[in-house]
């Protein structure tokens, strides 16, 4: 057995396809009678032998969310041991849940989760755990109190983003004359129950609670799109004149894109009669910096796929990885970095 109570990949091959193997045996010896041209179809090899993997992704509701997904494809697709599997679960938990018990149900050799929701997986995992098959959690967390569902974790730190994030805004705030003064403040939140909009909310929330001149107008979720979060700002738009609306703080550059949008439309100018933070720091966001229409995004890395891969290899080495890996380094950037950095960022 490997690690995990994994069992070796000419095992599970075996076992698999004991059938198979033995009329491939058959077959084989009918051919090396014949001209030797035996084999099975290239088609057929596809999944026999292959290190399977099923990666339940959350859905494609980001530019940051497309990106981490291409990276897991690039990651795993170009290494010809792995049949890499990609479910979208279309930003809905039910539908991740049933994917991942699918993968069970396949018998593939790890699964891979960026969870929709923190909440619901003991049961799920269990069953993974019961079926022998390492479980890899990437980007959000997912809140279990038994740490041996998981083989590790592979993320960002959320809550020491919004803290960067809430650090920049009182530096900006004190730069340019408004230190002492009120300071009414809009909140769009992630996807509610995500353990990112549930670390960005409580950082966002303490930096509020340490400013006594940070007052909270608005809290409430834009669910990462860009969509929901133009609706959200052309809702407080209408309850709200722009001369009550000093900062916008958006969980990610799409839902910042989206309030961007209902600002022009009602000819409001972004970066400059309101303040605006997000979060992911995407290549658009980081160009949007630089063109003064946001005024800080927080980097969240969405690369996550070669990591994740490189715990896969090791665990096929009978390897332990690291248990928890965060990927942090406290990058923002705003008006004096942005135009530098757009080229390298994703
Ligand atoms: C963060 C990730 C979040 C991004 C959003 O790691 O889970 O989900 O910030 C994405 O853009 O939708």
């Amino acid at each position: 057995m490997g690690v995990y109570g994994r069992k070796g990949p000419w095992i599970r091959f075996a076992e698999k396809h004991l059938l198979v193997c033995l009329s491939v045996l058959c077959v084989f010896a009918l051919f090396s009678c014949g001209n030797g041209n035996g084999g099975l179809e290239e088609s057929e090899e596809r999944g026999d032998g292959l290190i399977v993997v099923g990666y339940a992704q959350v859905g494609a509701e980001s530019a940051w969310r497309l990106a981490n997904t291409a990276s897991f494809i690039s990651a795993f697709e170009s290494d010809p041991r792995y049949d890499f599997r990609l479910v979208d679960s279309h930003n809905d938990p039910a539908r991740q849940q049933a994917a991942v018990y699918d993968f069970i149900a396949q018998e593939v050799d790890y699964i891979i989760i960026a969870p929709v929701e923190e909440d619901g997986w003991y049961e799920i995992l269990s069953e993974a755990r019961d079926a022998g098959i390492p479980v890899i959690i990437t980007d959000r967390m997912i809140a279990v109190s038994d740490e041996s569902l998981y083989v590790c974790w592979v993320g960002a730190g959320f809550l020491m983003e919004s803290l960067v994030a809430m650090d920049w805004l009182n530096d900006h705030l004190a730069a340019t004359g408004r230190a002492d003064s009120p300071i009414n403040l809009f909140h769009m939140q992630g996807s509610m129950g995500s353990s990112a909009q549930i670390g960005r909310t409580s950082g966002i929330n303490s930096g509020i609670s340490g400013n006594s001149n940070l007052n909270l107008k608005e809290q409430q979720s834009g669910d990462f799109t860009l969509e929901k979060g133009k609706e959200l700002m052309a809702d407080w738009l209408q309850k709200y004149p722009v001369s009550e609306i000093d900062v916008l703080v958006a969980e990610n550059d799409d839902m910042a894109f989206g309030a961007i949008r209902a600002m022009q439309e009602v000819g409001i100018k972004p970066g400059e009669d309101i303040i605006i933070i997000s979060f992911d720091a995407g290549r658009n966001a980081v160009q949007a910096v630089a063109d003064g229409l946001i005024n800080c995004s927080v980097e969240c890395n969405p690369l996550h796929g070669p990591r994740v891969k490189e715990v896969v290899d090791l665990l096929e080495t009978g390897e332990t990885p690291i248990k928890t890996q965060i990927v942090h380094d406290g990058k923002y950037f705003d008006i004096h970095n942005a135009a530098a950095e757009v080229e390298n960022r994703f």
